[in-house]
């Protein structure tokens, strides 16, 4: 049986459809390991091929039994295009990933099938299903699978990421801020591939340097440090990034910190999200600590680690005043690239669920949940003063004078030659925020 695996069209980010075949994709496309992944818990007699919309061309007419494709929030309305343009040619379709499990009657409209949470222990039943012509119209999410036995990625299907790679550990989070999407879709706490297997990943992967695609690293301190030794002993001599909480890493003594800049950590992504303790207090993210933000990033560059922030705007706290209150405290804080994000109300998060009922969600269209529109209505501001105000912020961060002189820093922090890669990292913000907030 021939298994075609769609991954669509990207309208908005650091790499977009827009970019298809030129430099940046090739340099900061970040690669998706969502399909290899599924590709790779395909039983093996089955023959599989890879579409990535933003890097080549759809063909419609491609012979194949199945198609799966993979689903955001922002890509629904492209997904579900392809969808019904692949069955009116006959073909099943399968839908999964995080929006066809928050609203999966929705994604049933457009597909044969919808498979809801993680892949592993479905995937597998529905293709025996299908070949006994017995599909099921919903496949209810089922955790009852070992994380250990996941293999690794199909990455002979990552072919247009030269610069870049990408791993997984570990699943799930163990906090419940309000708008994420992670703790709702993957409900079975935090799962930890064994070090060895992530290890083994790691040393295949072509690339030099790469990226966990974890929630975040620092869910379990004393694995991580485990994880960072092992790296070490086996001289895996790789440089990447990953996501860090901020009460661990601020926690974490020295000895963690070298441990994980002696493994290879370039850049820590950390999302602290807002200079407001209330709005941070207000959407449950109570282990941030803006007091402490500061003393944290002088701490990580000590270590010789450059520091991305996660920063987003529209929380029920935030009034106008917010936007120049982050720029100060950005400059202040001295991180080395800033990811500015317009809050977004992700179906199945308990934030979409109490705007919803509130009244307050102002669009269904799901190509504009992109973080760069508004699609509900702020508390202490308009929707406007919203837009406006979150791209005063990226327009001035992103000033080519700032990006110069945080460069600088950033090669000094780090101390490496891969410290281009942080730098690089703002001019490709520049040009995502400058193409979609329109500077
Ligand atoms: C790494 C990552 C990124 C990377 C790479 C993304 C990528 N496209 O691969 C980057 C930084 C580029 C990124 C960007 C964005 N991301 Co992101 N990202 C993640 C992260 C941390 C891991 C994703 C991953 O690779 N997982 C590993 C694979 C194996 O798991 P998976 O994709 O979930 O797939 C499993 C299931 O979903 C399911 N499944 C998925 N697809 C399919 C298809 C079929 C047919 C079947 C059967 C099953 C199935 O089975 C898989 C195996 O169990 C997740 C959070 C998380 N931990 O999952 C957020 C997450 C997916 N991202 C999210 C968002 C919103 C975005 C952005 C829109 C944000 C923005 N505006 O910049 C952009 C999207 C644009 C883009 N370029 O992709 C949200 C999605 C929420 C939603 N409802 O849409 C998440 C959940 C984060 C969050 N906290 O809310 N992201």
């Amino acid at each position: 049986m021939k298994i075609l695996l769609v991954f669509p069209r990207i309208e908005h980010g650091q790499t977009t459809v827009k970019d298809k075949g030129t430099w940046n994709a090739y340099i900061f496309g970040n690669p998706i390991i969502t399909l290899p992944h599924i590709a790779a818990i395909t039983p093996s007699e089955h023959e599989v091929k890879l579409v990535n919309e933003n890097y080549e061309t759809l063909d419609f007419n491609e012979e194949c039994d199945i198609v799966g494709i993979t689903c955001y929030t922002m890509t629904a309305p492209r997904v579900y295009e392809i969808a019904d343009e692949f069955r009116k040619r006959g073909k099943t379709v399968i839908l999964g990933g995080y929006h066809p499990t928050a609203r999966p009657d929705e994604a049933k409209q457009h597909a044969d099938s919808v498979v809801k949470g993680m892949a592993e222990a479905n995937w597998p039943k529905l293709i025996k299903d299908f070949e006994k012509g017995k599909l099921k119209p919903f496949y209810e999410k089922d955790n009852n699978f070992d994380i250990a036995d996941v293999p690794p990625i199909r990455r002979d299907l990552i072919v247009k990421n030269p610069l870049l790679g990408a791993v997984q550990w570990t699943r799930g989070c163990g906090n419940s801020c309000e708008f994420c999407a992670i703790s709702s879709f993957c409900d079975r706490g935090v799962m930890r591939r064994p070090i060895k297997n992530v290890l083994e990943e790691i040393k295949q992967m072509p690339n030099k340097l790469f990226i966990f695609h974890d929630p975040h690293l620092t869910s379990s301190p004393r694995y991580a440090r485990e994880l960072f030794k092992e790296m070490i002993k086996q001289k895996v001599n790789k440089s990447w990034l990953a996501n860090g909480t901020t009460n661990v890493l601020l926690k974490a003594d020295d000895e963690f910190l070298n441990l994980a800049r002696k493994a290879g950590c370039l850049e820590w992504f950390i999302g602290f999200e807002s200079v407001s303790q209330e709005a941070l207090d207000g959407i449950k993210k109570t282990h941030n600590k803006v007091k402490n933000f500061r003393k944290l990033i002088k701490r990580l560059h000590k270590n010789n680690m450059a520091v991305q922030g996660g920063i987003i705007f529209g929380f029920d706290e935030d009034t106008p005043e917010i936007f120049d209150l982050t720029i100060e405290k950005m400059h202040e804080w001295d991180i080395d690239v800033a990811e500015v994000n317009i809050l977004t109300p992700y179906p199945g998060t308990p934030l979409f669920d109490r705007l919803e009922k509130d009244g307050r969600i102002l669009t269904y269209d799901w190509s504009k949940y992109n973080q760069i529109d508004v699609v509900f209505k702020p508390k202490n501001m308009t929707e406007k003063e919203l837009w406006q105000g979150t791209r005063k912020v990226a327009k001035e961060f992103y000033k080519i004078s700032n990006i110069f002189v945080r460069s600088i820093k950033t090669f000094g922090y780090t101390k490496k030659l891969t410290g281009f890669f942080p730098a690089g990292g703002n001019l490709s913000y520049r040009r995502y925020y400058k193409r979609d907030f329109c500077f």
